[in-house]
Formats: C-alpha cells, structure tokens, sequence
C-alpha cells in the first residue's frame, strides 16, 4: 500500500509514523508512505494557504488551489485510481470494518484539514470518502490521519508479522477481546487464571469465548446485541 498524506505539517506525519512496526513495514516494502507539504503548492507569494470565509463567521479555511495542487502532484505519480479521504468531524465515523476495507486498497491519499476546514469546492473536486474518527473537533487533521494509518496498515498480511493477534483484534470478529495476561503468574497477589495454565486449548478458547461476551456485554451492550442477534447460539457460553 502507498500512503500519500496532504498535509500543512509533513514532519508531524513522518514523525509520528515512523514508528517499529510501520517502520519495519516500509523497511519490508509491505507500505510507502509520503507526506506532501500543501504550503509548497500556494501560488501566492506569501506562502499563504488560508484565508477568511466567504459570508462571514469566525476561523480561515484553507484555500482550494495549493490542496487541488498538492493532490494532482500525488495523482501523477500514484499507480492507479485511489481513494481521496478527507478527515473532518463531519465525515463517516472510522471502525474497525472501514479500516478492513481501506486495507485492500493500493493507493490511499489522506488530506488533512486546518482552522475551519477547506473550501468545498476542492472537496467536492478530489475526495471521495469523508471519515471522523470521532465527535469533536480537534486542531488539525494529522492526528485523525496517522490514527487511520496505524489501524489501517496492522491490517496489512505480514505488517504484524503475525495474523493471529489482528484477526482476534476487538471488533474484529463483533466482540470486544478477552483479558490477556503475561508473565510473571502472580503480579501483587493476583494470579493468572488457572484455565490459562492448563495448556487445555478448548478450555481456553471457551473461557476467551465466555470473557468477550461478557465484557462486551458490559462494556458495549450495542454491540453485544447486533452480535447475539447474528449468532443467538452464542449465549450458551454465558451458562
Ligand atoms: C475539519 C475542523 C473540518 C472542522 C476540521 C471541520 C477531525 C475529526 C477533526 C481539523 C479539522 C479538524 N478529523 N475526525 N474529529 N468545518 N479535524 O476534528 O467540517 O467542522 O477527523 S468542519
């Protein structure tokens, strides 16, 4: 997958990106990723990229042009059509199933948005989905951007190098995850489950089974009902 970031703060991206398990995932080739400086395609002398907003009220937007410029550098180079996300808080809230499906893509461009926003009509122009990662409203959308990218790129085969601890991810199968534990056996008084020692790996994957419903159940009753209506069978387990 090659990543293509618009951005008015690249070094934010790359800095905050390059972290071990991305890293070695560019060092393996599994991802590229390029943060693209919008500044560096403004026509106006002063660098400028906002302005204020047409009718009035609070805030700049960011300009249509350097963004529309930034992106048709990225377009030349990319190796086939890809989608255009834009982060804003008015946008399809990001879950695991949309990050699942940003994963097969090839080509992924990711504008980041400043002060108020960019002029709609560059946004009409290029972009083709418009993802929140929640409801509020934050100072740009770097953070947004590199929260996609992270959960977006695990998903890739051989990024985690191994399959097994994302395919059984929170969310990944409707439910959230079992408590996990680590050495050593006793932390402070408190023991590791015993069904955990057993080395009975039914009896572990019952008791996982049990815990995710349970802590689904408790935790995210919306998901624990569109999950029990999929699969009513499952409530055996909570006997
Ligand atoms: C974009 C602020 C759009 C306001 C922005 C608007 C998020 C978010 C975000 C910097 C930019 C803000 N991006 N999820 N939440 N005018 N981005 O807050 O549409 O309200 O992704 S606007």
């Amino acid at each position: 997958m090659n990543v293509h970031i618009l951005t008015l703060f690249p070094e934010m991206i790359m800095d905050g990106l390059h972290t071990s398990i991305l890293a070695r995932a560019m060092d393996k080739g599994l991802i590229t990723l390029e943060a693209v400086n919008i500044r560096d395609y403004t026509l106006s002398k002063h660098k400028k990229v906002d302005d204020y907003t047409y009718g009035g009220g609070a805030g700049m937007l960011m300009q249509a042009q350097p963004v529309y410029d930034a992106y048709m550098s990225v377009k030349e180079r990319m190796s086939g059509p890809a989608r255009v996300i834009y982060m804003s808080p008015q946008g399809k809230t990001f879950d695991q199933e949309l990050a699942m499906e940003l994963s097969q893509e090839e080509e992924l461009v990711i504008l980041c948005g400043h002060y108020e926003g960019i002029d709609e009509r560059v946004l009409e122009e290029i972009v083709t989905d418009e993802i929140s990662i929640g409801d509020y409203v934050l100072t740009g959308g770097e953070l947004p951007a590199m929260v996609v990218v992270d959960a977006v790129s695990r998903l890739i085969p051989g990024v985690l190098g191994n399959r097994v601890s994302s395919d059984t991810d929170s969310f990944m199968d409707g439910l959230l995850e079992y408590p996990q534990y680590s050495r050593p056996e006793v932390w402070r008084d408190k023991k590791v489950p015993d069904v955990l020692l057993s080395g009975n790996h039914a009896e572990v994957d019952k008791w996982r089974r049990k815990q995710s419903l349970l802590r689904t159940r408790e935790r995210r009753p919306d998901l624990y009902e569109a999950y029990i209506k999929e699969h009513p069978e499952a409530e055996k387990f909570l006997q």
